[in-house]
């Protein structure tokens, strides 16, 4: 495919080979134009059929929509044409040929559920909006390596399958693993943890994670991206600011180089990165707060874990990103550690949108014999996790992190109804392919 040129870059005064998608056909009688569309964008091809080769034409003009064709042929100025230049050609191919009967309709002129859109990703991914979600998706993922570097954290890749889960039994999806019970790994928290405890000191993970949520729900899946971030000799405040830092620099990173994909998405003008700084408020004001706006049935009392309800109105409240801190201590993980001064208390942390969590993390409990106390606790048996515990043995400072669900984040950030939208791919509880 050398010399092909994007329909973008197609300039009045070239001789061009553009290839793409059949998009459009319309014929106007004496005149038809073929609207080939690519990556980059469309451009109009020109058929005068008195003046050109009857077999031009007919091939040109009988493609099938969603063919893909290659045209060769000059660029001239046409103010008409949508976009002010068309292509007249010398030669038209057919590289591909699509079938007529398309399970979708990529113009969009007709709509197709989530589901039929899932089905045909392909065919989905040819929208122009549905295009921009994921080129955006790639500047957010962009953006916040960009941002970990800039914290000094080094990038790792931790195994997927692992022998023991970490954030509770029921979510972890079995599997045979040469006739031995492993899991498919919900988080890479001990792995990075024991990353903290190593001379790379701060480590940042993005990749998938796997859940077995029984619930399906517009904001869970059971494949997740997490974007984890773990650093030693940081505390639960520093981790919130690595954690502000990554979602804004996603923020900025879409506005200022996303514009076209939010116009495509009609949400160019109302798209505002965040600017004041994300509040840190307590979960015993939370609870106060979320008491105050009337908004739930019953009211929480210390101890409770924070229902969606509960979530969208203190959302609703707060009015942009927020930090949950201080969390009862019951109600976090083994490896949060307890606040220094009230062990009823956590260093865990969520960071909130408006309209769901995006992030938990927290100071990690690096004392060997406290870390022991925490699995028994939570009734999970220490030996099995001996290759993660032993080396708190062998000098493990005091660390911090989180996990950034990076489907959460996408979605919110561009307002998307539903998380699925945000993966190529979803895994829900019905969808396992493709
Ligand atoms: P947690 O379980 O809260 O914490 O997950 C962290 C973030 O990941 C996202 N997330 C999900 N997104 C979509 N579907 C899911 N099923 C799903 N589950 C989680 C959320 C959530 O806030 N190990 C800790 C993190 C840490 O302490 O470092 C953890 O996994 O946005």
């Amino acid at each position: 495919m050398q010399d092909r040129t994007y329909t973008a870059d197609a300039e009045p005064g070239e001789d061009v080979t553009v290839a793409g998608w059949v998009h459009e056909v319309r014929d106007l009688g004496g005149i038809a134009f073929l609207i080939l569309r690519d990556t980059s964008g469309k451009i109009q091809v020109k058929f005068e059929k008195d003046e050109m080769d009857d077999d031009l034409v007919e091939t040109g003009l009988e493609a099938a929509r969603e063919s893909v064709v290659s045209v060769t042929g000059a660029v001239e100025e046409e103010p008409r044409a949508p976009t002010d230049v068309e292509v007249v050609p010398e030669s038209v191919e057919i590289v591909a040929p699509a079938d007529p009967e398309l399970p979708l309709d990529p113009s969009g002129k007709v709509d197709a559920d989530l589901s039929t859109r899932l089905d045909n990703r392909t065919l989905d991914l040819r929208k122009e909006e549905i295009q921009a979600i994921f080129e955006i998706r790639a500047e957010i993922l962009r953006a916040a390596r960009e941002r970990f570097r800039e914290f000094d954290c080094t990038e790792i890749n931790t195994p997927k399958i692992v022998a023991t889960g970490t954030e509770g039994g029921t979510e972890l999806f079995p599997i045979t693993y040469f006739g031995r019970e492993a899991f498919m790994n919900q988080s890479p928290q001990l792995f990075k943890q024991l990353m903290a405890g190593s001379n790379l000191e701060r480590v940042f993970e993005i990749g998938p994670i796997f859940r077995a949520e029984e619930h399906n729900t517009p904001r869970h899946l059971n494949e997740a991206t997490s974007i984890d971030f773990e650093g030693a000799f940081c505390d639960a405040g520093d981790a919130m600011d690595v954690a502000e830092g990554v979602v804004r620099a996603a923020y900025e990173a879409v506005e200022e180089n996303c514009a076209e994909q939010l116009e495509a998405l009609g949400i160019r003008d109302e798209f505002e990165a965040p600017t004041e700084s994300f509040p840190r408020i307590s979960y015993e004001e939370a609870i106060e707060r979320i008491n105050a706006t009337g908004e739930l049935d019953e009211q929480l009392v210390w101890g409770d874990d924070l229902p969606t309800e509960a979530e969208k109105a203190l959302g609703d409240d707060v009015g942009g990103h927020y930090f949950i801190t201080e969390w009862p201590s019951e109600i976090k993980p083994f490896y949060i550690k307890d606040d220094e001064d009230d062990e009823q208390l956590s260093t865990g942390f969520d960071l909130m949108h408006p309209r769901m969590e995006l992030v938990s993390g927290g100071q990690r409990e690096h004392r060997y014999d406290l870390l022991i106390e925490g699995f028994e606790q939570q009734g999970l048996d220490p030996d099995q996790f001996e290759y993660y515990t032993k080396m708190f043995k062998y000098g493990m400072p005091p660390h911090a992190g989180f996990g950034l669900g990076g489907e959460r984040l996408v979605m919110t950030i561009l307002g998307l109804e539903n998380i699925r939208e945000a993966v190529l791919f979803p895994r829900d509880r019905q969808r396992l392919s493709p």
